[in-house]
């Protein structure tokens, strides 16, 4: 059992099986460039009950990668190959049910899902039951609970996880009242901040901006940092858990959040003043608002804090503040439909050290909407009442509205 103020030490994997042929055809598939074949040969395997193939093809219909996009039949595939002891198919099922992508199901059923992935030897599902483990008031002084079994006993670990103190809102105080920007000092344990960090770090790239005059994404000068989505199958159960800590604190169903980010600043990055809500008088946006609604608040999550600088700052609030490892923040960007420009924000560049955050959009209506079935055919579906439309719960790419165009209110 690792030192539980260290990040928890993974057993190591099973020994791995050979990957099956069809498989193998998949990869030099994909090797290729060839992506349509790859999913034929995962397709193959899959209708033989291979359950490695079941695994990846199920992850790639979930958010169409290299694939159509069709999440009910990758979840099909997922809960399947999870019922035939697929370890990472286990882990992927605790994130679809914890996100309530199952009727019936839900975080308990996605923790017992956790579980099953730890016994059966996956990695990463040990690690966060390590984490789940020491409890949402760890603290840097190490007062925090102890794990409660010893030893490797998955189950028996995971079964004493305390999932309501998880979700339940820690004590808040307002930075502001109105707008209202609440902060919470112990949202997230150091443990849970260091796993947000490690798997953030090896996914960044160059954060974007949209540019709503020219309807363009690009890099600009004012977004200088770099960001790591976690979409569908990139996410994880603790992540999930973190949004449901959100979703408590703000009252606000999960179903309106878009995917999670995490931030990266290097010394000299940095997001100048921007808002986060979707400006109806831009003209793209206001089709986005149609379709998708308002960001109505943003949830920062302050994964560090050993730099000097780098503030959020709010210089219409007359706020500039340094968050504390672990503490997490809101503000309300947009109230009943009414942009607020007070909301005026940067995140400012450290020095002396990297910077990292979790931020969160959430917007007024759900992006979560139950859509026909739809199918390929490669599996029976045998997860009842799955939501279709899931990739875009996950994969919105977090953008930000340009520095400097004018709301024109
Ligand atoms: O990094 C920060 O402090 C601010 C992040 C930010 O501005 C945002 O996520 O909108």
């Amino acid at each position: 059992m690792a030192n539980r103020y260290e990040m928890a030490t993974p057993e190591p994997p099973p020994s791995p099986r050979s990957p099956s042929s069809d498989v193998e055809r998949a990869e030099q598939c994909d090797a290729a460039g060839a992506h349509a074949d790859a999913v034929g040969h995962l397709a193959a395997g899959a209708r033989k009950h291979d359950v490695e193939a079941m695994t990846r093809l199920g992850k790639r219909l979930l958010v169409g990668d290299r694939s159509p996009c069709l999440p009910k039949d990758g979840a099909g595939l997922i809960a399947e190959a999870s019922a035939r002891g697929g370890a990472e198919a286990a882990a992927v099922l605790a994130v679809l049910y914890a996100v309530g992508a199952s009727r019936g199901h839900g975080v308990q059923a996605g923790l017992q899902s956790l579980i099953a992935a730890a016994e059966r030897g996956w990695p990463a599902a040990q690690a966060q039951l390590n984490v789940l483990a020491a409890g949402p008031s760890e603290d840097a002084t190490g007062n925090g609970p102890s794990p409660p079994s010893p030893g490797n006993d998955w189950r028996a670990l995971g079964q004493a996880i305390d999932l309501a103190a998880w979700q339940a809102p820690p004590a808040a105080t307002d930075l502001s009242g109105n707008p209202l920007v609440r902060s919470y000092p112990k949202f997230a344990s150091p443990a849970m901040c260091r796993w947000f960090i490690d798997n953030a770090r090896g996914r960044l790239s160059r954060a974007l901006v949209y540019e709503a005059i020219s309807r363009e994404v690009m890099a600009k000068p004012t977004r200088t940092n770099t960001a790591a989505v976690f979409n569908l199958v990139a996410t994880d159960f603790l992540f999930v858990l973190a949004q449901l800590r959100m979703s408590a604190c703000l009252g606000v169903p999960l179903r309106q959040f878009e995917a999670v980010t995490v931030l990266h600043y290097d010394e000299g990055e940095e997001i100048t003043e921007h808002y986060d809500f979707v400006d109806p008088n831009l003209p793209s946006y206001a089709q986005e608002i149609a379709e998708q609604g308002d960001r109505i608040v943003t949830f920062l999550v302050y994964l560090n804090d050993d730099y000097q600088g780098g503030e959020t700052a709010f210089p219409r609030l007359d706020i500039s503040h340094k968050g504390s490892r672990g503490e997490g923040i809101f503000f309300v960007n947009s109230d009943h439909g009414r942009a607020d420009t007070r909301t005026l924000h940067a995140g400012r560049t450290p020095v002396g050290g990297e910077k990292w955050r979790v931020s969160q959009f959430v917007r007024d209506r759900a992006l979560l909407k139950q859509r026909r079935r739809a199918t390929i055919g490669i599996s029976p579906c045998r997860v009842r009442g799955m939501w279709y439309a899931l990739h875009r719960y996950f994969t919105n790419p977090g953008l930000l509205q340009a520095s400097g165009v004018p709301v024109v209110r």
